[in-house]
């Protein structure tokens, strides 16, 4: 009787041992563990034995049903733990996944130039400044020498915002307001660039916008001459555009620069384009920023980003940079 409950345990430990499923191992749960097993059917019939026979009978079968049991709950795990292996694999995230280069994107052009020109004059040592694009008269046109009235605002075509004052608020028409917010707030020397979008009111063409950006540039020292000025404007063309182009300054008009000058980059074919202005801050407008013109004097420039993006990679129209045309942008 020993024997043929060891061989019982046996087989159903070797049928535990394969269960392929949870399912086969629940049904062999049942067979083997439960009320009706061929080892519960021994366990009832010991009553007909004599005590020593129940003894020892009944001591095999103990372990007999140890070893299934314990040979069950082994397989269990197993079966357990692959569940979990084959859930977690299922539900796995690749947060290593690259998105194919085209599919993800990348800054605008005109971004990008931004980027590069405040990269280069960072280089140069001057910080970055900013300043809002709804400004008031003072900071856009009366503080840079442009009082009320004065001819030379109709240089720039104003959009006007219906808030406070009737015609005190403006779409800021150029950069310079940026200029007086620094001198305003920050005691010289100065050394900032500043850039950002603004707007005019002009009818599109090849080399004109309404929403357009400008870099600004202002230095407030002691000492500073108008050959700061051409020597700063000669190494920014050379560091951004590279040899092969070169600049030229031609005497102009601004109201908040004296002397003032326009100035041109050549392109290696021989073609110039006028970039932006510049001159020798006027002591007007220093004055206006609470500075003495006896103690400090800087020069300023500004210059338009879209133009100056649009000839280092020969986009013949400006209306084109504006486009939402993913083959034209996808170029740069
Ligand atoms: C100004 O806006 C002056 N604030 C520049 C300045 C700053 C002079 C500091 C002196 C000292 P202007 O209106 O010329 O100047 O514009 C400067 C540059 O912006 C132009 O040379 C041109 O490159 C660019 N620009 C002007 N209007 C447009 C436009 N409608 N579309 C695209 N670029 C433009």
């Amino acid at each position: 009787m020993i024997d043929e409950i060891d061989r019982i345990a046996a087989d159903a430990t070797t049928r535990a041992e394969a269960a392929a499923t949870l399912e086969d191992w629940r049904a062999l749960d049942v067979e083997l563990n439960g009320k009706k097993s061929t080892l519960g059917g021994f366990k009832r019939r010991l009553g007909e034995l004599d005590p020593d026979e129940r003894r020892t009978v009944g001591a095999a079968l103990n372990r007999a049903q140890e070893q299934v049991r314990a040979a069950l709950a082994a397989r269990r795990a197993e079966l357990d733990a692959a569940a979990r292996h084959a859930q977690l694999a299922a539900e796995r995230l690749d947060l290593t996944e690259l998105r194919p280069p085209h599919q993800a994107g990348h800054l605008h052009l005109v971004t990008q130039t931004m980027e590069r020109l405040e990269d280069v004059f960072v280089g140069m040592g001057f910080t970055v400044a900013e300043g809002p694009e709804v400004e008031d008269d003072w900071h856009n046109f009366t503080a840079l020498n442009l009082p009320a009235h004065h001819p030379a605002r109709d240089m720039q075509d104003t959009f006007f915002v219906e808030l406070g004052e009737l015609g005190d608020v403006v779409m800021r028409t150029h950069t310079s307001p940026v200029q007086i917010r620094v001198m305003e707030t920050e005691p010289p020397p100065i050394y900032s660039v500043m850039p950002g979008r603004v707007y005019r009111q002009e009818t599109a063409d090849a080399t004109h916008l309404a929403v357009f950006h400008q870099i600004e540039g202002l230095v407030v020292d002691r000492g500073i001459t108008f050959a700061h000025l051409a020597g700063t404007i000669d190494t920014f063309t050379k560091a951004y555009f590279g040899e092969g182009f070169s600049s030229r300054l031609r005497p102009s008009y601004f109201p908040f620069t004296e002397p003032s000058a326009e100035f041109d980059i050549q392109r290696p074919d021989g073609s110039w384009l006028e970039l932006g202005g510049c001159g020798m801050v006027n002591p007007n407008v220093l004055r206006n920023c609470g500075l003495d013109p006896e103690e400090w004097s800087g020069f300023a420039f500004g210059f338009g980003l879209d133009r100056l993006a649009g000839m280092r990679h020969g986009v013949p129209d400006l209306r084109e940079i504006m486009s939402v045309d993913i083959r034209f942008l996808a170029q740069f």
